[in-house]
């Protein structure tokens, strides 16, 4: 096992490493940015980095400072969390070269799925229903046409080296399909460096539902479920349930087996998600993930599973501390995301949080670095706290998570803990029946 890890991040997801990492009694770096010096993650590392000014691609992207830490540090690996370079297959490259472990698969497997275009082929052949759509790239216009009549409109041209919402267009009939396709290809070339597209068939009201993964290096690889990210705004989760309303066990142990055989194959190693679309009843792949996400607690508290801590021992070449066959889900529960703006423009609202108590009690967490007296640096993501609540059925959670809202005080800034206090009493979100366009529904309404 690894004596000393470096936690490449920052925020809550700093800290829940940290957490991880002190349980298992390993030591910890920190790595922070100017704007940082006083995050809860930095001072209670048992060392610290200062790696650069405020910005995020002079510090927390900064490839070369980061190594520089660990050398200096004489860590042993490296967790990068998500965002940042938790994705970044060169990042992984290099630290391999270093002869550092990077916790989180292979630099061929982020490489892999980066790419839209080889992930959706790749899964398809292991198993994995996909999307009907363009066999790889689209060529040309008349070529698209074609592949658009086929599948009948509307389609949707996405951007392979795009991702979560950038890079998107939905076309209605043939007239829009040429302009959709050159604006797509314009967009992803200036985004992303990559102006390869590709056509898709285009669901109107599917939810969103992606499994999670972890896969020692022993071959060993379990499926821990899935989870409901539908409610999002602006291709940002809001609320995330676990398990989906809309699955019964029977539609989730046959998608987590089939999930769970292809990424065997696959030869996957670290913890994924597999992203669908799902609508009437099937399931259509979209992305892989291969990082930790925001919303792994709600899979650990439906599992009692800590993910960090496995990805840490399959990193260091342990076998997964359990079998398919042992893991139980039990209950419900759901994860609010907590942002430092306004709950109704999402204007951000950084500054300081001159009061703070949060909720407790049974079946509550709350993953934050904040404290009373922590000022809220305006350079990063504006996501500052989850809570995580755990029930014995779905009603039970929706019960104590109103309670723990009701409880929670962050005073001296604007939270979206009132849109969450809002949105769960609403008969749709009750009654769990919501689609990916639920929340901006919602949202228009109350303009
Ligand atoms: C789609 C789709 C409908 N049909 N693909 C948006 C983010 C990216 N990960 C994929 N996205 C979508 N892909 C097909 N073929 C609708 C979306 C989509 C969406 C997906 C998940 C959650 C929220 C969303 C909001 C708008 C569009």
């Amino acid at each position: 096992m690894f004596d000393k890890v470096l936690i490449a991040n920052r925020g809550e997801i700093a800290l829940r490493i940290h957490r991880a990492c002190q349980e298992m009694g390993i030591s910890t770096v920190a790595v922070h940015s100017t704007a940082d010096e006083n995050a809860m993650h930095v001072r209670l590392a048992d060392e610290s980095v200062c790696i650069g000014p405020p910005a995020s691609k002079d510090s927390y992207l900064n490839i070369p400072s980061i190594i520089a830490a660990a050398e200096i540090t004489g860590a042993d690996a490296i967790h990068p969390g998500y965002g940042f370079l938790s994705e970044n297959d060169k990042f992984a490259e290099i630290v391999a070269e270093h002869k550092l472990e990077f916790i989180g698969p292979t630099a061929e497997h982020i490489r892999l799925m980066g790419d839209k275009i080889s992930a959706k082929d790749v899964v398809k052949k292991l198993g994995i229903p996909v999307v009907p759509g363009s066999e790889g790239a689209v060529k040309d216009i008349s070529q698209a046409e074609k592949i658009a009549k086929k599948l009948g409109y509307p389609v949707i041209v996405k951007a392979a080296s795009g991702g979560g919402g950038r890079g998107m267009q939905v076309v209605h009939n043939k007239a829009e399909l040429g302009n959709a396709i050159m604006a797509c290809k314009k967009e992803a070339g200036a985004s992303f460096g990559d102006d390869t597209v590709y056509l898709e068939k285009y669901l109107t009201l599917p939810r969103h539902i992606e499994f999670q993964v972890i896969a020692d290096k022993h071959g060993n690889v379990c499926h821990l479920g899935e989870r409901d990210c539908s409610l999002q705004r602006r291709h940002q989760k809001v609320l995330e349930e676990a398990p989906s309303p809309a699955l019964n066990t029977e539609e989730r142990n046959k998608m987590g087996e089939v999930v769970r055989k292809a990424i065997q194959g696959l030869g996957y190693i670290g913890a994924g998600t597999i992203e669908f679309l799902y609508e009437n009843g099937e399931f259509y792949f979209i992305e892989m993930n291969t990082r930790i996400q925001v919303e792994h607690p709600i899979t650990e508290m439906i599992t009692g599973i800590d993910l960090v801590r496995e990805q840490i021992r399959v990193a260091a070449g342990l076998p997964l501390s359990f079998t398919q066959e042992e893991i139980k889900f039990s209950g419900h529960s759901i994860e609010c995301r907590i942002n430092a703006e306004d709950p109704f423009t999402f204007m951000p609202s950084p500054g300081k949080i001159n009061d703070y108590h949060p909720p407790g009690g049974l079946g509550v967490r709350v993953d934050s670095g904040i404290y009373s007296g922590y000022s809220i640096p305006p350079y990063y993501d504006s996501m500052i706290a989850k809570l995580i609540v755990h029930g014995k059925t779905r009603n039970e959670c929706l019960m104590r998570l109103r309670r723990a809202l009701g409880e929670y005080v962050i005073g001296g800034i604007k939270t979206t803990i009132p849109l969450h206090q809002s949105l769960i009493r609403e008969t749709d979100f009750i009654n769990g029946s919501y689609d990916i366009h639920w929340l901006e529904n919602y949202l228009k309404n109350l303009e």
